[in-house]
């Protein structure tokens, strides 16, 4: 990349690869294959470029150890009390806002070796980091906010003061950080692409492509993505 201009208005999002998504507690099928891709990726002349990483606090409300709960069950969770009132909402339709929350393995703790973003990646200190799940009793799968829209983190507003216009999106997992990613990019207004050859899914199927289409999220691969940069 030496000597070569970036492309203005253009920014990259690489999404969780951490060590516990590619080679640990919750590794997604098939992520060891993204280190080449993604590196080549990342040598595009991207004006701006972004890592997120799923950055727990021990006992986090996705776990199901938390619960005591055997793994990939579904209970239901409600946004905490006191962000609710901190946020001035209105504590009493607490209890309409239920969602259900898969239980994972623990994954990406805080200050373990399963939150680092995996070795070999090429994130460099060029990048900015987005910490994501931070809060105890908040799942965050979309590194731009929570489900309830009680926590921001700061990616939309780092995006806009790099004046990115186009967002491409790779890393883990394509159903859950990806998807939720995506689609809150492509609602807040930027363009919005996913780049399949940087990106693997937990479940096989393919259906989170559709949901992320019918979002105005654009679909691409490698292939396309060089003829743009
Ligand atoms: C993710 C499951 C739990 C992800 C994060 O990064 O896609 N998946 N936490
Ligand atoms: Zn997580």
């Amino acid at each position: 990349m030496a000597g070569k201009a970036t492309i203005p208005g253009t920014g990259l999002i690489v999404v969780d690869m951490q060590v516990d998504f590619v080679t640990g507690s919750l590794a997604v099928p098939g992520a060891t294959e993204l280190l080449g891709p993604v590196n080549e990726i990342i040598s595009l002349p991207f004006a701006y470029r972004v890592a997120s990483k799923d950055f727990h606090p021990a006992g986090h409300i996705s776990f199901a150890t938390t619960h005591g709960k055997p793994l990939f069950e579904t209970i239901t969770i409600y946004p905490p009390e006191d962000l609710v009132a901190q946020t001035g909402g209105d504590i009493t339709t607490i209890k309409e806002r239920g969602l259900g929350q898969t239980l994972w393995p623990d994954h990406c703790v805080q200050g373990t070796r399963g939150a680092e973003i995996i070795p070999g990646l090429n994130v460099d200190d060029t990048f900015d980091i987005i910490p994501k799940g931070t809060h105890l009793g908040v799942e965050c799968y979309s590194a731009f906010q929570d489900p309830w829209h009680l926590l921001r983190t700061d990616l939309e507003d780092k995006l806009h003061h790099h004046e990115v216009k186009d967002v491409y999106l790779v890393g883990l997992a394509g159903d859950y950080c990806v998807k939720a990613t995506a689609i809150d990019a492509a609602k807040a207004g930027f363009s919005t692409f996913v780049v399949t050859d940087g990106v693997r899914s937990v479940s096989p199927g393919g259906k989170e492509y559709e949901e992320m289409k019918a979002a105005g999220v654009g679909i691409i691969d490698l292939v396309e993505l060089k003829k743009r940069m």
